[in-house]
């Protein structure tokens, strides 16, 4: 896959972190019990992710809900990873802050007990979030997709809620027991008024 996009529109979003000096580092975030976000927020260079976000939303066929794609990949995220395997990449598209994906986990048997699924983000920032998922027996609310985010976050404890405004060339990766313990989220959000897209790098077994 070659990069050779029709149109650049670097102009579109500022560039958050002008002065490389000033981009902020890798962070590793213990989310307890063997379960761990990484979150890095400039993993491309600015101008390169444009290039991604031109690519993808130009040649890819957007037209069903997601793509899959198995086989190697040309953006080199493993290399990012060492001990990674990818093989598989899941794209999303948001055309607006008002598309968004519900509170689930990726806990199916296809990615294994403890999936590493990065995500790498262009375009519009959008905010991911991550809340424990409720044990069984417990009496706390049923999750509901319909229910305002903040609504649901003022009730829950601080300790089991996590958030990450996931940048233009950002990457995030969720390790370990993140999809068996805790459910992710990209909520509306009335103020992202230009497209995201996301490409999520998993192992399917
Ligand atoms: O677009 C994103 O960053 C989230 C996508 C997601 O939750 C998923 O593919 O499971």
């Amino acid at each position: 896959m070659s990069l050779k996009p029709k149109t650049l529109s670097f102009g579109r979003l500022t560039n958050p972190y002008p002065n490389p000096n000033e981009i902020p580092k890798s962070q590793t975030v213990d989310l307890g019990n063997g379960s761990q976000i990484v979150y890095s927020p400039r993993f491309l260079s600015f101008e390169d992710s444009w290039k991604w976000f031109e690519y993808l939303n130009n040649e890819i066929p957007w037209t069903t809900p997601t793509l899959r794609v198995f086989g190697r990949s040309c953006l080199q995220v493993h290399k990012a990873l060492p001990g990674s395997s990818f093989n598989s990449l899941l794209l999303n598209r948001y055309k607006s802050g008002n598309e968004y994906v519900g509170w689930h986990s990726d806990d199916e048997k296809l990615y294994g007990s403890t999936p590493e699924i990065a995500t790498v983000s262009f375009g519009c920032d959008r905010d991911f979030l991550l809340k424990k998922k409720k044990h069984k027996n417990s009496s706390q609310e049923r999750i509901n997709d319909e229910e305002p985010v903040t609504k649901r976050l003022k009730k829950s404890s601080h300790v089991d809620q996590h958030s990450f405004n996931l940048k233009h060339g950002s990457l995030l990766v969720m390790k370990g027991y993140t999809q068996r313990d805790w459910l992710h989220s990209l909520p509306k959000r009335a103020k992202a008024e230009a497209t995201r897209i996301s490409l999520t790098f998993r192992h399917v077994l």
